[in-house]
């Protein structure tokens, strides 16, 4: 194991996730020596880390990935012994949602026993005053209870937990453990209670990446329409980039606490579709309730479109706008699940379709506004976030449009 240099070691789990990826930029920028657990999978899973990777050969190595799993006690072991991690950030995990009432048993043995491992490693390997942790843990915890935010009308540190799904509930005890440990055993181990947070690499089946792609994909005419779950839940979305460096920070304090990482506002699905249709000057119109509203085509803002899309894509089709809305018969034949995929590029005409809710996106529980107060993170940690939900939808959009040059 090259640690030779004096820098410090950090081990990621999840390192090819999101987060993972991003907070190995930014610890591979601080000098750290950078070690990461992959998953072996049939395919390719380290896209959003490759360019980070050094040929082994090559000398100077930083970046080292090894294989294991978080189901995997022996293996977790292992691997924090050969690393000798200053700092771990347990950010692996089954991360969606919706896919946890699937696979209940195994989130629960991931996302909750899997932070166990991790501590009980650090433990039985006698790290405890040599290494910190992260814990990954979530707003999912307050599971969206009116009744749990403060007066302010916040979720705090100090706010109660009502989880509302099996990951929720896995985080949960993920979140306990972490604390346990730290009391029972003084080991430096932080929760970061994060809420949501995107980026153009954000997993393709969360919401706002979903409407990312699906609105550059419209725009272009690749793509007839977006078929989304509940429209009204309310989510306080920030940026990952913004949010690794929070956790940073957090095992860089004297003593271990737990914080909120959050924006302080809150904003509604149906206005995050407004919001990247936008970029690309389509204006949305809501129709209809419950299963049957649509977002509707209202008018094309044709200097934003071009401004957009860059000239360098070639717009087949119709061209921009046309004022013709298209008869009811077209509408549901661009909207039919089947054919969401063009064979030929045709951009959209005012009055089309282009949103459509699915009941099959629904949760049996959901989680209907998360909101939190970043206070402490920001006076304690000097945490500022660089982008706000414009700078976020913006990010986002210019990455899935120029995924299609
Ligand atoms: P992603 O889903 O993008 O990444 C999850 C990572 O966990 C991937 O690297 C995945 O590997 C890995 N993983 C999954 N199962 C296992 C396993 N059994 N053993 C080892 N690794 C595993 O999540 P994010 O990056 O968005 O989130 C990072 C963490 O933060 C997660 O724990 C998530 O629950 C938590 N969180 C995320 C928030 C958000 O808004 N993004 C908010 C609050 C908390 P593979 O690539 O092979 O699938
Ligand atoms: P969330 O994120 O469940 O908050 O968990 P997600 O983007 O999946 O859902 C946000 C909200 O949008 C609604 N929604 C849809 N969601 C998805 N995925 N797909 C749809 O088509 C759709 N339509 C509407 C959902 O019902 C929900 O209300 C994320 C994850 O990153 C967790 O790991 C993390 O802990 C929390 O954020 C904080």
């Amino acid at each position: 194991m090259n640690n030779s240099s004096t820098s410090k070691v950090a081990l990621i789990t999840g390192i090819t996730g999101q987060d993972g990826s991003y907070l190995a930029e930014l610890l591979l920028e601080k000098g750290y020596q950078v070690h990461g657990i992959k998953r072996r999978a049939s395919s390719f899973n380290t896209q959003r880390i490759d360019h980070l990777y050094q040929d082994q050969h090559e000398g100077n190595v930083n970046f080292t990935l090894h294989y294991g799993d978080l189901t995997d006690s022996t293996n977790i072991i292992r691997i924090i012994q050969e690393v000798q991690p200053d700092e771990i950030y347990n950010l692996g995990a089954m991360s969606h949602v919706k896919v946890s009432f699937d696979s209940p048993e195994y989130v629960a043995n991931v996302d909750g026993i899997g932070t166990l491992r991790i501590l009980e490693a650090v433990r039985i390997l006698k790290l405890e005053n040599k290494t910190r942790i992260y814990q990954a843990s979530t707003s999912e915890l307050y599971g969206g209870m009116p009744e749990n935010k403060n007066e302010a009308g916040f979720y705090d540190e100090s706010s109660p937990f009502y989880p509302r799904s099996p990951y929720g509930v896995a985080k949960i005890y993920g979140f306990w453990i972490t604390k346990n440990y730290r009391e029972a055993y003084n080991m430096y181990a932080c929760n970061g209670i994060l809420f949501n947070h995107e980026s153009p690499r954000r997993g393709e089946t969360f919401v706002t990446r979903k409407i990312t792609m699906a609105a550059a994909a419209i725009a272009l005419g690749k793509q007839d329409c977006l078929y989304l779950g509940n429209l009204d839940s309310l989510r306080d979305w920030g940026h990952a980039k913004d949010y690794v460096k929070a956790m940073w920070l957090m095992l860089q304090q004297d003593k271990p606490e737990d914080f909120v990482i959050a924006t302080g506002k809150t904003t509604k699905v149906r206005d995050f579709v407004q919001m990247a249709f936008a970029h690309v000057g389509f204006t949305i119109r809501w129709e209809g309730t419950g299963v049957d509203e649509v977002g509707i085509l209202d008018a094309i803002d044709e200097q934003k479109y071009f401004d957009s899309i860059g000239k360098e894509f070639e717009v087949q089709g119709s061209t921009l706008p046309n004022p013709e809305p298209r008869t009811s018969n077209s509408q549901l034949r661009t909207c039919h699940p089947e054919r969401s995929r063009r064979a030929e590029p045709q951009t959209p005409s005012v009055g089309d379709t282009l949103v459509k809710v699915d009941p099959r996106y629904f949760r049996p529980t959901e989680v209907d506004l998360l909101l939190g107060d970043p206070t402490k993170a920001k006076t304690q940690l000097g945490w500022t976030p660089e982008y706000d939900l414009q700078g976020l939808v913006e990010d986002m959009m210019i990455g899935d449009l120029s995924a299609h040059r």
